[in-house]
């Protein structure tokens, strides 16, 4: 098995080939993937991630819609993207549309995939076991910050890499090895580097630091989560 990173979706094209025989892993720990995490460990039924903010507007009046561009909440949805918004009482039993700036970009990018998988430090672990389990090649899909390498990110994907290398999956392209090795460099303190990110900075002015903290909680979900049917839902 072969593990591919691209660390934005710049690299997308000149990256991927047989995506529909591959597992991808969407990652944006700040703060899509975490947020779609927290929403889940809430009781949301699914999440409808789409690429557009038109396309989220015109959802029937039974959804939450969910929007943000440019770290802002889109002006008339229902919730943000912060995660501290996704609260029991309002998304418990309910279908979330949801359309942010890389996250739900990557997420569509990724249609033709075997199997997408929604990771975040919330449910790492289960995601790991999920990716063992499915034993197939794998691409960490870092969503970047409009096409541009981001440390939290890469960061993670160094992470699974490294878990996977130890697994016997090999590594397919350099990005890999540039992940892996941000990894062993600041795995003892990820708060540190993460925090000095560009876009920990942009949620600090624009959000709350309280979001940071709350994305890079681990394993507080024991599921992994994947899009089936255009649906982000339990797959475990
Ligand atoms: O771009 C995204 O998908 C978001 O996670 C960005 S933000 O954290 O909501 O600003």
């Amino acid at each position: 098995m072969k593990i591919t990173t691209l660390l934005s979706p710049a690299m997308f094209e000149s990256s991927v080939s047989d995506i529909q025989h591959k597992t991808v892993v969407v990652i944006d720990i700040l703060r899509a993937t975490s947020t779609m995490t927290v929403a889940m460990e809430n009781g949301a039924r699914a999440i409808y991630p789409v690429r557009d903010v038109e396309t989220a507007s015109r959802a029937g009046s039974s959804f939450v819609k969910a929007g943000e561009r440019n770290g802002e909440k889109v002006s008339g949805f229902d919730l943000g993207n912060s995660p501290r918004e996704f609260h029991p009482d309002i998304v418990r039993n309910k279908d979330i549309v949801m359309t942010t700036t890389n996250g739900t970009r990557a997420i569509a990018m990724s249609e033709n995939a075997e199997e997408i998988l929604i990771a975040s430090y919330r449910n790492i672990d289960a995601t790991i076991k999920r990716l063992i389990e499915k034993n197939q090649d794998v691409i960490l899909f870092c969503s970047g910050w409009k096409d541009v390498v981001n440390v939290e990110d890469t960061l993670f994907a160094g992470e699974l890499a490294h878990v996977l290398q130890e697994k016997g999956y090999e590594i397919e392209n350099d990005a890999t090895f540039v992940a892996m090795a941000i990894y062993q460099q600041h795995q003892n303190a990820p708060k540190e580097i993460i925090s000095k990110a560009s876009h920990a900075q942009r949620i600090s002015r624009l959000s709350s630091v309280d979001d940071i903290d709350i994305c890079l909680m681990r394993n507080t979900f024991h599921e992994a989560l994947g899009v089936v049917d255009g649906m982000v839902v339990v797959v475990s």
